[in-house]
């Protein structure tokens, strides 16, 4: 058997390419998980080159013995528990799917690792959703938390479960408080992406609709995957297991988000009228780009996060080469790749 060997959950998803393409270069043996349904999708994968270089298994995360069949026989160094109902708008849908995969399956897991492969280092993909509506800024591994959806409630279940685990069982388990992390690879569901897709494809002139977003005011620390892997990793190098935030230390608004993408692509977007009634217009040729569509407004929203990555950068020797620019060039590059190869 190889020296080292990872299990990646989450691994059709943005993160799980990323960490997997980030783990062979570190000469690891990885299995990626995927739930069983008859056609999981490995286009995040295929993307970075590394499909074939990843041991793909199936297991049911709602499945106890599923759980225990595999972390028994495979007895990893590291787990990497991506795995999520990951939308936020989402959990308010479906709340105890949400928590059944987010909370319950956490538990499962660690359980499992408990009872059968103790040696094993756990990391927990935890968020800055569970800060919510932010009682200091920015926000440390000391802030106290105050979730505002059903999605940042589960996360904090398991985040608190991680490191009970830990301090009853002396496992080496670890949450990363992860701030919002995009790329090209992102899922369109995302507000990045969504304006990304759609500007690059109004700009080609592949659509006419406009793109219609929700709360333009909301901000956000968005870093890039890439950089934000690296830090799951160095968590599970560390020498004692501890928890950390990874962020930028940055935030801007979504209103801002569009204005750039906009931008790059030559557009220039100029704002008319308020609130629902608020539209952007490309000034030079008058087309309407943004419109406004309440559906896309949360019960409940988390207004603004910022987070301190220092406590990683002083620790971990977390570095990010990715500024918010890089990400949205990358991210329209991307877009514009994906163009090309149809
Ligand atoms: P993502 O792209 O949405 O990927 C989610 C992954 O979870 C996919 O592989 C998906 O598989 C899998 N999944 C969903 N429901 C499942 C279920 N019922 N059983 C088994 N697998 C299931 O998410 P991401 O952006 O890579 O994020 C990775 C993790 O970090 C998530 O736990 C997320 O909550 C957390 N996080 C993300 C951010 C961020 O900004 N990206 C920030 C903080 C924390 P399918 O392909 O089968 O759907
Ligand atoms: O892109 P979002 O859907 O990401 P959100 O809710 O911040 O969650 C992401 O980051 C979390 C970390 O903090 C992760 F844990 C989570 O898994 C996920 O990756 O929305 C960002 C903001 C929100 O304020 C939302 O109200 O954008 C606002 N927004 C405005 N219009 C929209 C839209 N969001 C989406 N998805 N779609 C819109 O049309």
């Amino acid at each position: 058997m190889s020296l080292k060997r990872a299990l990646v959950t989450g691994v059709t998803g943005q993160d799980g390419a990323y960490l997997v393409r980030f783990l062979l270069q570190q000469g690891y043996e990885v299995t990626g998980v995927v739930r069983p349904v008859s056609n999981p999708s490995f286009s995040n994968l295929e993307r970075l080159g590394v499909k074939d270089k990843v041991k793909i298994q199936t297991m049911d995360l709602t499945d106890k013995g599923s759980i225990e069949r595999l972390i028994g026989q495979i007895k990893p160094h590291k787990v990497f528990n991506l795995a999520a109902q990951s939308f936020v708008s989402a959990s308010f849908d479906c709340p105890a799917t949400t928590a059944e995969i987010n909370s319950m399956s956490v538990l499962r897991l660690l359980e499992t690792i408990r009872n059968f492969s103790p040696e094993t280092r756990f990391y927990q993909a935890s968020t800055s959703e569970m800060f919510g509506k932010v009682q200091e800024v920015p926000q440390t591994e000391l802030t106290p938390f105050y979730p505002r959806s059903p999605y940042g409630v589960s996360k904090l279940f398991s985040h608190w479960m991680t490191i009970n685990y830990r301090e009853s069982y002396d496992l080496f388990a670890v949450s990363g408080i992860l701030f919002n992390h995009e790329s090209p690879l992102r899922g369109k569901q995302f507000v990045t992406r969504k304006i990304v897709s759609h500007l690059v494809a109004l700009k080609n002139g592949l659509i006419d609709s406009p793109l219609k977003l929700g709360n333009l005011e909301a901000t956000r620390d968005w870093g890039h995957a890439d950089d934000y892997i690296k830090g799951m990793y160095l968590m599970l190098e560390n020498n004692k297991p501890q928890d950390y935030v990874l962020a930028t230390g940055r935030t801007t608004s979504i209103r801002k988000f569009a204005e750039v993408v906009s931008s790059l692509l030559s557009f220039d977007l100029v704002w008319e009228g308020e609130g629902l009634d608020e539209r952007g217009y490309d000034k030079t040729s008058g087309r309407l780009l943004i419109s406004i569509d309440e559906n896309f407004y949360r019960p409940c929203e988390v207004d603004c996060l910022i987070g301190n990555p220092q406590k990683a950068e002083r620790e971990l020797n977390w570095k990010r080469e990715y500024s918010l620019e890089l990400l949205i060039d990358d991210m329209i590059k991307g877009e514009q790749q994906l163009l090309v190869n149809k």
